[in-house]
């Protein structure tokens, strides 16, 4: 059996260049403030935002190379704000001629919305998937990003390309990231052992350390640029897509984005039948959300829970309220923008 033996991997070298290169980054990376991360290992305050260790390497290359066209679409939101459900929203929009809400193989029943819709920073520019640039050529490229605003290539900003932003109240936002952080710890946590980690993490939120965050800066630089630019930047809220099944926010998506629904469409359904589709309830049940994963360590279904405005009652203490409810006025007072917290 000795041709069966394995042949021992050698593994490759990297040229004096490559070397290099990563010699700069690393300095680079060392020169940086850095805080605790509560997902991955550190955060790192690069061009006004903490961005995760992971992926600040990910978000150089993208500043870097990025060239966006005129038809690329952008999704932009902070972590936990809903960006499942407006990839999803957003596929399905513009995308009805191909795949009709009705079709047997639509997309969306087989493929988790972050498969549809890659993040720049997590998929694109991470090792080797920059293929994923060259999707269909034929209808407008569909990407994702939790950059702020100030931090985006340069590219997006001068193009004709347009971006969506999502935002969701801070308390929901934060209690969704919480679970879902939770919930990717590898061994479970004591009643006492999570409401310390909470009230921890609460303290690094209301400082604004947490990722891609502060908060506010992130929510503020896409809210002011939408008000400068309106034909560039589409403001959206979770809790208003959440009323009336987002019907109104629907419309205002396709027609931002150039595919305006039609009377005939409206008066058949079509936008109902795409909040159907999209909604928690049909995605989570599926069975690619059920049992998928479309990043390492990150199971489909932890996207999927229970998607309330105002579930942060059931986890916020009377302290907790009264700390960011005093970070939060503080940061918007004047600024024209409002949340609803219930
Ligand atoms: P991400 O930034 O890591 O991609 P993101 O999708 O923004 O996560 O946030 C997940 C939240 O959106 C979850 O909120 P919860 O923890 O408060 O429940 C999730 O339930 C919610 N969500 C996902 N899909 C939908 C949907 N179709 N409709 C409404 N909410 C949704």
């Amino acid at each position: 059996m000795e041709h069966l033996k394995q042949v021992p991997i050698v593994p490759l070298r990297a040229s004096k260049e490559e070397e290099e290169e990563e010699e700069a980054a690393k300095a680079f990376e060392a020169s940086l403030p850095k805080e605790k991360g509560f997902l991955g290992p550190y955060l790192y305050f690069y061009q006004g935002f903490w961005c995760p260790s992971r992926v600040l390497h990910n978000v150089i290359s993208f500043q870097k190379h990025f060239e966006a066209q005129d038809g690329d679409i952008i999704l932009a939101t902070k972590p936990k704000s809903g960006t499942t459900w407006l990839k999803a929203l957003t596929f399905a929009t513009i995308n009805r001629a191909l795949y009709p809400t009705n079709h047997s193989n639509h997309p969306l029943l087989t493929s988790n919305p972050h498969e549809l819709v890659p993040f720049m920073e997590f998929n694109v520019y991470a090792h080797g998937n920059q293929h994923l640039l060259h999707p269909n050529n034929s209808c407008s490229r569909l990407f994702s990003t939790h950059i702020p605003y100030a931090a985006l290539p340069k590219s997006i900003k001068d193009s004709h390309c347009r971006i969506v932003y999502l935002c969701r109240n801070p308390f929901d936002t934060f209690i969704s990231f919480w679970e879902f952080t939770k919930g990717s710890m590898s061994k479970g946590m004591s009643l006492e052992e999570e409401r310390s980690s909470m009230a921890e993490y609460l303290e690094y939120f209301s400082r604004g350390v947490e990722g891609f965050g502060p908060f506010w800066d992130h929510v503020l630089g896409y809210w002011k640029e939408s008000l400068e630019r309106p034909d560039k930047v589409l403001f959206v809220k979770y809790e208003d897509l959440k009323d009336h099944d987002g019907i109104r926010e629907m419309k205002r998506l396709a027609e931002f984005l150039s595919f305006p629904f039609t009377v005939e469409e409206e008066r058949g359904g079509a936008i109902h039948e795409i909040a159907k589709l999209c909604s928690l309830k049909i995605l989570k049940d599926l069975e690619v959300n059920k049992k998928g994963k479309c990043m390492p360590h990150v199971e489909n279904k932890m996207f999927f829970r229970k998607g309330e405005v105002g579930d942060w009652v059931n986890y916020f203490t009377t302290s907790m309220v009264e700390l960011l409810d005093q970070v939060i006025k503080e940061k918007f007072n004047g600024t024209g923008l409002t949340f609803r917290f219930i």
